[in-house]
């Protein structure tokens, strides 16, 4: 599957509006490769493997990420191995460490489920001589070395309140970059006199770190002036855990009760629940997020010519999911082999990487802990959507 990802990067890179690195993923259909090793606590032997850990299993995104640390991994010779529970608990993740941390494992990269409730188990993995790093979704930075930020918070933050704005508003995405869409913004509120907008999100658990801490910059975004009075600054929160069924009752109740414009949904698997919701219900609340191109192809549109507001979902964002599971990879491996402590100003160098350089990631203050920023977000809409749903 990586080769067929060579053969769609050129046309990528003349498709990408957003002025990033040629970088791609794969295709959706990846994860089916990926998931014979992503048991829901399976023994098998794990003693010195590297362990990817996901919120839950049944998730492409994922998948996605373990495809690029398992390549990374294996290209430096090591084994990786893909563990993560079947629910989307914090209890389910400790359990499940700490069965793996007794089976001396090499290293840990997780996405966590929650703030608390890790320390005992993360001690153990420390006392252990076993180095944590997280990825997408922070572990506690008492213990982890570091975390690796897909891109930054409040891009995401900004970025979404933006598209949803916009769409709501029937403009469609103004190509080029992140300052388009801030202008265009600006200029679409200022002669903007119709009733105040209203925002939902369809999140995923209630206490997951990475996406409460996108929805503070969303509210942090509507706190700007500009929307005063224009779109309420309020968003309307549900919850579905990450869970299609689940997300697909949040999604209803937000059809049902038919109070918000549109819904910003930032997890693939919420996005796409509130896609099928939307679309067969036939609602006028419109649709944006974090979803993957693949799983979305029937909620927008699907080439350059097309209306992109006969469809659900006119435009949405994410980042290359197979590049970021690949830098964890590095940063973990780095954390491993070659003394990265993950300080503020430390680095480590990551192999080329597919399309991707050899590039080199310095630790920044973040929180209380520090990170490494693995890339940006890329807007996927009409103009470029027929080339990324090949390609992740
Ligand atoms: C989901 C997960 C993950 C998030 C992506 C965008 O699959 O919730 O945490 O980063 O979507």
């Amino acid at each position: 599957m990586r080769k067929f990802k060579k053969v769609v990067s050129a046309a990528l890179v003349a498709a990408m509006t957003m002025s990033l690195v040629a970088g791609c993923g794969n295709s959706g259909q990846s994860a089916a490769g990926s998931t014979a090793t992503a048991n829901a606590g399976g023994s098998g032997d794990v003693e010195g493997a590297h362990v990817f850990m996901f919120k839950s299993t049944g998730n492409s995104f994922g998948d996605l990420m373990f495809e690029g640390f398992e390549e990374y991994m294996t290209a430096k010779g090591e084994k990786a191995v893909y563990k993560s529970p079947a629910e989307t608990t914090v209890a389910a993740q400790v359990q499940m460490l700490d069965e793996l941390i007794t089976q001396k494992v090499a290293s840990i990269t997780i996405s966590t489920n929650g703030d608390a409730g890790y320390d005992e188990v993360f001690k153990k993995a420390k006392d252990a001589g076993i180095q944590i790093v997280s990825v997408d979704s922070e572990a506690n930075p008492d213990y982890r070395v570091c975390h690796v930020n897909q891109a930054e918070s409040a891009d995401i933050g900004a970025g979404l309140v933006r598209a949803a704005v916009l769409i709501t508003l029937g403009i469609d995405y103004p190509e080029g970059s992140d300052d388009n869409m801030a202008a265009a913004i600006k200029e679409a509120l200022a002669s903007y006199s119709g009733d105040e907008i209203n925002l939902g999100v369809l999140s995923a658990g209630i206490d997951t770190p990475v996406q409460n801490g996108w929805i503070a910059d969303m509210e942090a975004e509507l706190a700007d002036p500009i929307y005063a009075g224009k779109v309420s600054a309020t968003l309307d929160k549900k919850y579905g855990n990450d869970d299609p069924t689940e997300s697909t009752t949040q999604a209803n109740a937000f059809v049902a009760e038919d109070k918000v414009d549109c819904i910003i949904s930032p997890t693939t698997v919420g996005i796409a629940s509130a896609g099928q919701v939307l679309k067969s219900s036939d609602s006028k609340i419109k649709l944006t997020g974090l979803g993957i191109p693949s799983e979305m192809q029937s909620f927008m549109p699907s080439k350059a010519s097309d209306d992109a507001f006969k469809s659900v979902c006119p435009y949405m964002m994410l980042w290359d999911v197979v590049h970021l599971g690949a830098v964890a990879g590095a940063a973990s491996y780095a954390a491993y082999k070659d003394g990265f402590d993950g300080a503020v100003g430390s680095s480590f160098t990551m192999d080329a990487f597919g399309d991707y350089d050899e590039t080199s990631y310095e630790a920044y203050q973040s929180g209380d802990g520090t990170a490494v920023l693995a890339g940006n977000p890329y807007v996927f809409y009409k103009g470029n959507i027929e080339e990324w749903v090949k390609a992740l």
